[in-house]
């Protein structure tokens, strides 16, 4: 990486950069560190959240990988999270669910789950960490979500990638994120179909950020300019929420 990030036609060093954003912040030691004070929102600082966004996106490399692991480091069992308890994870029927496709794409038609797992797959054995403060490795399959992109022609010089959910869930990502090689349309864990609690029958799987982005029981991918926040995003949490 270099040591100047240039944005809004400004150049500034990176050193600068992380210097302006501690002051602000308050807190953290680097870049990894910004989203380490996740309810700036509550002190009234979402001009600093978003600050905090501007600066990730400047110092993130879209082609740093996310670190693999072994298959016996693959955490057994795996944790569940969402904002309610496993016994009210959504039954999706994937006889009748459809990926709705909207927004600034050429082809909405919508996608069955075959044609997903019919697309050339990448399978990733990762780390998912949550920001309540644990993490576990597992292993998730699916398409890569350029690849799914390109395939229905979405405008990929929009800005973010908005993905709804069945239990009324909702997460966006950047557009450089939402390309990068590891995020993925993951229809698999431990090589099997998803669990219905883990995600059925469709989730992002994205490793460089946090847990909270992994929108589990996908219904929608909207690709558009206008900002479309997130669940816990509009509570408080970081937005771009990278590693
Ligand atoms: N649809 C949906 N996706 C979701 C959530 C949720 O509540 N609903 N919770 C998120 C959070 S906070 C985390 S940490 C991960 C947990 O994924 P897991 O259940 O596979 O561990 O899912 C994310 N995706
Ligand atoms: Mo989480």
């Amino acid at each position: 990486m270099t040591d100047k990030a240039d944005f809004n036609h400004v150049r500034i060093s990176r050193r600068g950069l992380l210097g302006g954003s501690l002051v602000l912040a308050g807190a953290g030691v680097g870049a990894g560190a910004l989203w380490s004070n996740p309810k700036l929102t509550d002190l009234g600082l979402n001009s600093v959240s978003r600050w905090n966004d501007t600066v990730q996106s400047a110092l993130m490399s879209p082609h740093q990988l996310a670190s693999s692991y072994p298959a016996e480091q693959i955490t057994v069992p795996f944790p569940f999270n969402a904002f309610y308890p496993e016994s009210q994870a959504p039954a999706v029927d994937s006889a009748t669910w459809r990926l709705q496709v909207a927004g600034r794409v050429a082809d909405r038609r919508p996608r069955t789950i075959e044609e997903l797992r019919s697309m050339p797959q990448e399978v990733q054995t990762t780390r998912l960490i949550c920001i309540e403060g644990w993490s576990a490795v597992g292993r998730w399959g699916g398409v890569p979500l350029n690849l799914f992109m390109r395939s229905v022609g979405a405008d990929l010089g929009a800005r973010y990638v908005a993905f709804r959910c069945a239990d009324d869930y909702w997460v966006s990502i950047d557009m450089p994120s939402a390309l990068h090689p590891q995020t993925i349309l993951a229809t698999t864990f431990l090589d099997r179909p998803l669990p219905q609690e883990f995600g059925f029958p469709l989730r992002l799987r994205i490793p460089t950020k946090l847990g909270f982005k992994n929108a589990k029981h996908i219904v929608t991918i909207e690709i558009t300019n206008d900002f479309p926040g997130g669940f816990w995003e509009n509570q408080g949490y970081n937005w771009f929420a990278g590693l």
